[in-house]
């Protein structure tokens, strides 16, 4: 059995991603909310010695540090062999589109949701269209690998690349961003899996 402890914050959907695999495959876990709204220098002495850039999600494994979202589930899904960790080709499919995530979708919808819901005066109207036109594409290039009827991004089965590319997408509303039928599809696809509940409720937001 694996020691996991997770360091998050509930307005966080790179943290999402990595309890979306915990959750769905019901491994236990240790959860610590880091309060991502406060100067990092006054984060948990513990949680700042083991996240050299102070964000979540961190997850400390057996002992070590893991501060990416996308590396710590290939880590996740290579030790317990599940959602992608089957085998190496698959692992390495799902790494593709983690690496497209963190380059594509994951530097645009995360920073319109921010830009919305956080920060409506910090953005100048050029960069958000830049960012909008961004999301256009990415989510187009999305819908379209839903094109041969499968249900999840590899194929028929759930993976750390829906994890990953899911993570903002449940917060399409607080971007402000419109999602093509086969993602909404997609999307409530993944909600129906065992374990799944919406990001506020799986991080424990306050009410
Ligand atoms: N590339 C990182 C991004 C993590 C990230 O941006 N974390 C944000 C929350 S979503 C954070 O901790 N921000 C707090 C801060 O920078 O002070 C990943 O994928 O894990």
């Amino acid at each position: 059995m694996h020691q996991l402890k997770l360091y998050g914050h509930y307005d966080s959907g790179h943290v999402y991603k990595v309890m979306l695999f915990l959750e769905l495959a019901n491994i236990s876990y240790e959860y610590e909310q880091v309060d991502i709204w406060i100067d990092k220098s006054k984060r948990q002495p513990d949680f700042l010695q083991a996240s050299r850039n102070a964000e979540v999600p961190c997850m400390m494994i057996d002992g070590e540090a893991f501060i990416q979202s996308n590396v710590i589930l290939h880590k996740l899904a290579s030790i317990y062999k599940l959602f992608g960790g089957e085998s190496p080709q698959r692992l390495i499919q799902a790494l593709d589109w983690q690496f497209w995530e963190a380059n594509r979708l994951g530097m645009c919808l995360p920073q319109l949701r921010y830009a919305k819901r956080f920060a409506p005066d910090e953005f100048d109207p050029g960069g958000l269209s830049l960012l909008r036109s961004r999301f256009d594409q990415d989510i187009n290039l999305l819908a379209r690998q839903f094109g041969d009827g499968r249900l999840f991004v590899l194929d028929d089965l759930p993976s750390i690349a829906d994890f990953s590319i899911c993570g903002y997408l449940f917060w399409a509303d607080e971007a402000g961003v419109e999602l093509p039928n086969q993602v909404d599809g997609w999307l409530d696809r993944v909600s129906k899996l065992d374990g799944w509940q919406p990001p506020y409720k799986m991080m424990q937001k306050e009410s």
